[in-house]
């Protein structure tokens, strides 16, 4: 289902909320006018050049600046020796037994990964910055390499980090333990107890060792940033590539000891992110203290390849999980062990990502009375992993839908079928699982119906049977995803290790004419937020959508922030808008009643008017109102002048939206080749305020999903040399390699928050990936190919056909 768009001055107060309206961030962006950090220009701007490690593992025996030094244009060279950075890049989240090596802002004696920052280099022009870097000589002493998260934790590994002592042993202890070299973290979730006991008494069961493999975020912009420091009133200016401008500028205050308020933190227009622009990097710190070293601007942006090697990555996983059945199959139990690669340092909410963010949701939609996880995190010579679109939740989702479709086919059930049976029923919400989360609402049948209406499936399964006896292939593949998203609340996120809060703000401002300036602490950066905030609040205040205007991404406009990931925006900062806005109707309400006479109780509202109940003739409304506030020759006693509000909402809970995606595809089994026949996407995210961006959220999530099932894959060889680091090794999915897609909703509303919305930025990257490995290995079947991993390319699936002589 496809809603056409609708242009601004067409919406009609009362349908605001829900209605397709033009996005109108779009003209700025697509005709050049928006400024990017690279656009930004500053009088005696500086540039600033990274020399960076070409090796994966190595000790530096010298570094000889001195040529570089010497070029004309060049304003400073600096290695780590010449700064004076009082912090480290910051770890945002803690677990139990988290080892946090020391990760200083340029790599001191050793570098870990290629790509690891030498030196920095300030010059006249970029071009100037980038020879010099070439003309600084490094001494290397190489070491050797681990890439391999389960190599790395085996005991002749090569050792990234010195061992600690074991966070969690106490002076009680009779022995403290220490935490080998590579090994971040050892952590697990849920009964191991029942699971065992699931698993002795199980009457079917499968299992199935997987990669989620290494991904690499490529926004459209690469990072960058331009710092400027002014010595008179020792203030920052950052502006910077920023998905939670007020989280970089918090941590920026420790990294560098600079007081938060004398930081200026802006994101100006932003070119995607998918996470890649959450982390605190060491770049953002160099460009900052390169500025107040040299007194002048200096601006940094990201070269394709150095966002390739730096930019944090994404997943990197590799799991062994199990299900267990009854004779029936109804799911008993599921067991997962995964190794999960950190790269080489603790990225800012690393930690968070392959245990929080991945352990809790592998329930899915499912009653599983017994689940065990086990993850140990570890360093390797690889860019460090952090958010990537999804974070945690596709690496999860695909383990269990690779296990229930295993599941299904052990049980000689039908895949959907297999699912119905094990959903957690409609009556079952709230729905506390095995692995601590509690989900808030849920009714998946409807959408499974749906999504099988779609793609016509009874017929489809017919025509499977027909072509296979012309030796043609068809495969259908389901994902039944979940996710846990809208991430807040603060009090759930602090128990679980988060250094930071995560509640949004947002300000609702009406003038004195009656337009508005509403802003808010997330930070969208391509999502659409002018325009769907601008409906929330049009819809709260009556007040039409073009009188409203939205501001985010800088932190001396916006009181705080939290930021924009987790598909927290509409849920957390959306719902702070709308709270804002109904304190300003509440104070609207009693100046209306003292203008009209009329008792408080006595006044409707509604559309934007004040009515008196019973003499709808007596009427204000709410922009004339906003004039008498700020007039404030007659207020109600005890009403300050002025009308603005201000909100910081906090959730009770995470939001759980899910669906169904089924790609059906035909698979050539000669040549491996994939052919996407249909892909139909079913998402339940709770009211949509925007429907035409909630279908385009989808669309570009499921291209992302797509991208890492059949095209994408970071590869380093032995030696942790990146051999994907350009876009010609590193496919990125383009248009020709996205299928037609069908998109449809059911719409079941969070109890959590005003709105009942819940979030869909992730949704088609959480869905996509196993609904494709699904379908490929449905239409294998015949060739007994049970799994395959990411990404199936044409040289893989001919691979696993041809391994297998099962034909028939
Ligand atoms: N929305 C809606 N109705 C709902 C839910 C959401 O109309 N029921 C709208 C929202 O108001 C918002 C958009 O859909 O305009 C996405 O909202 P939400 O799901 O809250 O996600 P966020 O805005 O917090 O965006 C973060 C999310 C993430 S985590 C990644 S990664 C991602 C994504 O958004 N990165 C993106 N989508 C992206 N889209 C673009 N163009 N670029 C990125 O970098």
């Amino acid at each position: 289902m496809s809603s056409e768009t609708i242009e601004s001055d067409e919406l009609d107060i009362e349908s605001v909320l829900g209605s397709s309206v033009e996005r109108r961030e779009d003209p700025s962006l697509i005709t050049g006018e928006a400024e990017y950090t690279d656009d930004i220009q500053r009088p005696e701007m500086t540039h600033m050049a990274v020399l960076r490690s070409q090796h994966g593992h190595a000790e530096i025996n010298d570094i000889n600046t001195s040529t570089a030094e010497a070029m004309d244009g060049v304003v400073g060279v600096y290695t780590a020796d010449d700064l004076d950075v009082p912090g480290e890049v910051p770890t945002g989240w803690l677990l139990p037994d988290l080892k946090t090596p020391s990760h200083t802002i340029l790599a001191k004696d050793r570098v870990r990964y290629q790509g690891d920052g030498i030196a920095v280099v300030v010059a006249e022009e970029n071009a100037i910055a980038h020879d010099a870097v070439a003309a600084i000589d490094v001494d290397y002493n190489r070491l050797d390499a681990v890439t391999d998260p389960k190599e790395a934790v085996e005991d002749d590994a090569p050792v990234l980090h010195e061992p600690t002592e074991d966070p969690t042993d106490t002076e009680d202890d009779e022995e403290i333990g220490t935490v080998p070299g590579n090994q971040a973290f050892d952590w697990e979730i849920g009964d191991a107890d029942a699971t065992d006991e699931a698993f002795a008494s199980a009457a079917h069961t499968a299992e199935v060792d997987l990669e989620n493999q290494r991904l690499i975020p490529n926004p459209m912009e690469p990072r960058a940033a331009m710092a400027e420091y002014k010595p008179g009133t020792e203030e920052l200016e950052l502006h910077m590539t920023s998905q939670n401008p007020h989280l970089h500028r918090q941590l920026m205050s420790g990294v560098l000891d600079v007081p938060e308020h004398k930081i200026h933190v802006v994101a100006p227009d932003v070119g995607g992110g998918f996470g890649n622009k959450i982390a605190h990097y060491p770049d953002e710190a160099l460009v900052s203290w390169c500025a107040k070293e040299t007194e002048r601007p200096v601006k940094w942006t990201a070269t394709r390849s150095e966002s390739y090697l730096t930019g944090t990555h994404g997943r990197d996983h590799d799991t062994h999980a199990e299900l267990a059945m009854d004779e029936d199959g109804v799911i008993t139990g599921m067991r997962v062990e995964t190794y999960a690669s950190m790269g080489a340092y603790l990225s800012t909410f690393a930690p968070a990502i392959p245990t929080y963010l991945y352990g809790t949701l592998l329930s899915g939609q499912y009653d599983i009375p017994a689940i065990h996880c086990h993850v140990i995190g570890a360093f390797t010579n690889n860019a460090p992993t952090d958010a990537y679109r999804g974070a945690g939740r596709p690496e999860a989702l695909y383990v269990v839908e690779r296990m229930i479709t295993l599941g299904a086919r052990e049980m000689e059930m039908d895949p959907a079928e297999f699912r119905r049976k094990n959903f957690i029923p409609e009556d079952d919400f709230p729905h506390q699982t095995p692995v601590a989360v509690s989900y808030d609402s849920g009714d998946y049948e409807p959408a499974l119906d749906k999504a099988l209406d779609m793609v016509g499936y009874d017929d489809l399964r017919e025509r499977q049977e027909e072509l296979r006896e012309e030796g043609r292939y068809l495969g259908i593949g389901f994902s039944n995803y979940i996710e846990a998203c809208g991430l807040a609340p603060s009090e759930l996120a602090g128990q679980l290790g988060a250094q930071a809060g995560l509640w949004e703000s947002g300000l609702v401002r009406v003038h004195p004419t009656g337009k508005v300036t509403a802003f808010c602490g997330t930070s969208g950066h391509g999502q659409g937020h002018e325009t769907t905030y601008a409906q929330i609040v049009s819809d709260e205040l009556g007040i039409p959508y073009d009188d409203i205007e939205i501001v985010e991404g800088d932190t001396d406009e916006i009181p705080q922030g939290m930021g924009t990931y987790g598909s927290r925006s509409a849920a957390v900062g959306g719902s702070a808008l709308a709270t804002s806005s109904q304190k300003v109707v509440e104070k609207a309400k009693k100046i209306a009643a003292h203008l009209m006479e009329a008792g408080e109780g006595d006044i409707e509202f509604e559309n934007g008017e004040f009515s008196v109940a019973g003499a709808p003739e007596r009427s204000m409304g709410i922009q004339e109102i906003a004039g008498q506030a700020y007039l404030a020759h007659d207020m109600p006693e005890g009403i300050e002048p002025g009308l603005e509000e201000t909100s910081f909402y906090d959730p009770d809970n995470f939001v759980f939206p899910f669906g169904t995606h089924v790609a059906v595809v035909e698979v050539d089994p000669e040549t491996g080749e994939i052919e996407f026949e249909n892909y139909v996407a079913v998402d339940d995210v709770g009211p949509q305020i925007n429907p035409k961006i909630v279908e385009g959220q989808v669309h570009g999530g499921v291209a992302q999903g797509i991208g890492q099932a059949m095209y994408e894959g970071a590869v380093y060889d032995d030696n942790g040399q990146l051999t994907t680091g350009s876009m010609q090794d590193y496919t990125v999915p383009k248009a020709e390699h996205i299928p037609r897609m069908e998109t449809d909703s059911t719409v079941t509303p969070s109890p959590h928050n005003p709105l009942g919305v819940k979030g869909v930025g992730e949704a088609g990257t959480i869905a996509a990936p196993q609904a494709v490995v699904n379908a490929v290995t449905d239409a294998l079947q015949p060739f007994g190919v049970d799994h395959i991993d990411m990404p199936l390319s044409n040289e893989s699936v001919w691979q696993a056909v041809n391994e297998n002589a099962a034909a028939d």
